[in-house]
């Protein structure tokens, strides 16, 4: 395995991330913008296979058709001579003030209409372009104080937009399926769909559901405490994991955009392992874009911009070669048998069986000897050791 990444390991970026000029709440840019142009030619250079953007990283917010055509034509031939491929797409419905309350959930019908109306302008470049993903994060979609919000309303408004645009999609043709991004807070205090949980549930609502899946985000479910690779688990089960957003995250705090594998390390390391080799026979379970939705700190200039990019990506190829040795370690096949983790894929009732053959089992309860079973060890730590000592190099 080589740590040099190629096109075949489909890494994309969002436009936004190297793109991110690090203003924050209490600083000023540290870094001047970047022309979509040159970032699609350094990432095409450091083995990237494709780009993402919202409607206005490419087109600046207000832009008239002219200048419109003009952005996009660029963009193409900058994609035209690097082969960077645009898998995903997105619409910023955040950032201008007339959104300062969401777009489709929004208290203002009008606004809530201009912001579908913004969807579909950019749905339509992105099936142009070729995207198949066309992701919705609703960083507005939320409020900060519980008596400003009809929360259950706010939820029948963001159905009725999805529908609307699914709609739209199915019938323009266009081979496009959407992935929800939960977040919990940031920038609204409270965030609807805060979590993969509440997505998953709110897609089940949907009249296109088979259309939408998710796009998680390593720290989004890491600023609610919640594990992500458990996340990601229940997405597979659930066959959602439309997408996905990696990056670092340390703890329940704001949202830190870090390099992937600069937060959580064992978490981002067993996340490699089930994206690359949790699949059928150690087959990927998830075949779609490795994509790095990251901000580079806002200390760094545009070398550490670029050091930045290349670390998201050999950080992952790094953790993919970890947890092949990892899988094939007969230590581990050893630790794993010991601690029964195959134990859980074996049905609780046999063949055939129903509760009756279960009240019918002695063995099962009146005669079972739970003390034994109670004092018996688990031996989930020594596994758990042999993957850190496979993460740390040790082995
Ligand atoms: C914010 C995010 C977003 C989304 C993007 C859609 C600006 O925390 O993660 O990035 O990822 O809007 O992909
Ligand atoms: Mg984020
Ligand atoms: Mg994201």
């Amino acid at each position: 395995m080589t740590t040099q990444p190629t096109k075949a390991d489909k890494f994309t970026f969002g436009l936004w991330t190297v793109g991110w000029q690090a203003r924050d709440p209490f600083g000023a840019a540290t870094r001047p913008a970047l022309d979509p142009v040159e970032t699609a030619h350094k990432l095409a250079e450091l083995g990237a296979y494709g780009l993402t953007f919202h409607d206005d990283d490419l087109i600046p917010f207000g832009s008239d058709d002219a200048a419109r055509e003009g952005h996009i034509a660029r963009f193409r031939k900058a994609l035209d001579e690097t082969g960077l491929v645009v898998p995903m797409a997105t619409t910023n419905l955040f950032e201008q003030p007339v959104f300062k309350d969401g777009g489709f959930t929004n208290n203002d019908r009008d606004i809530r209409r201009y912001a579908l109306r913004k969807v579909i302008r950019n749905i339509d470049l992105a099936a142009e372009l070729g995207a198949e993903t066309y992701v919705m994060w609703g960083g507005r979609e939320g409020s900060e104080y519980d008596g400003v919000k009809d929360v259950r309303a706010a939820l029948d408004r963001y159905r009725e937009g999805i529908d609307t645009l699914a709609q739209y999609v199915i019938d323009r043709g266009y081979n496009i399926r959407f992935a929800l991004e939960p977040k919990p807070n940031e920038p609204r205090g409270d965030i609807l769909l805060p979590t993969v949980g509440h997505a998953l549930a709110f897609i089940e609502s949907l009249e296109h559901s088979e259309m939408v899946g998710l796009n998680p985000e390593v720290g989004h479910e890491q600023m609610a405490g919640l594990n992500f690779v458990h996340g990601i688990a229940q997405a597979l089960w659930h066959g959602k994991l439309f997408h996905i957003d990696l990056n670092g995250q340390r703890g329940i705090k704001y949202d830190q955009d870090l390099v992937f594998g600069h937060g959580d390390l064992i978490n981002a390391f067993f996340l490699v392992d089930l994206l690359e080799f949790g699949g059928v026979d150690g087959a990927r379970a998830y075949e779609g874009p490795r994509h790095f939705d990251y901000k580079p700190s806002r200390t760094e200039d545009f070398d550490g911009v670029w050091a930045s990019a290349a670390a998201n990506m050999r950080t992952y190829l790094l953790l993919k070669e970890r947890a092949a040795a990892y899988r094939a370690d007969p230590e581990v096949a050893e630790a794993l048998a010991a601690a029964r983790v195959a134990g859980t894929r074996e049905s609780t009732l046999a063949e055939g069986e129903t509760y009756q053959g279960l009240l019918n089992d002695r063995s099962s309860f009146e005669d079972f000897d739970f003390e034994a079973a109670g004092a018996r060890g688990s031996h989930f730590v020594r596994l758990n050791q042999l993957g850190i000592e496979h993460l740390l190099g040790a082995r």
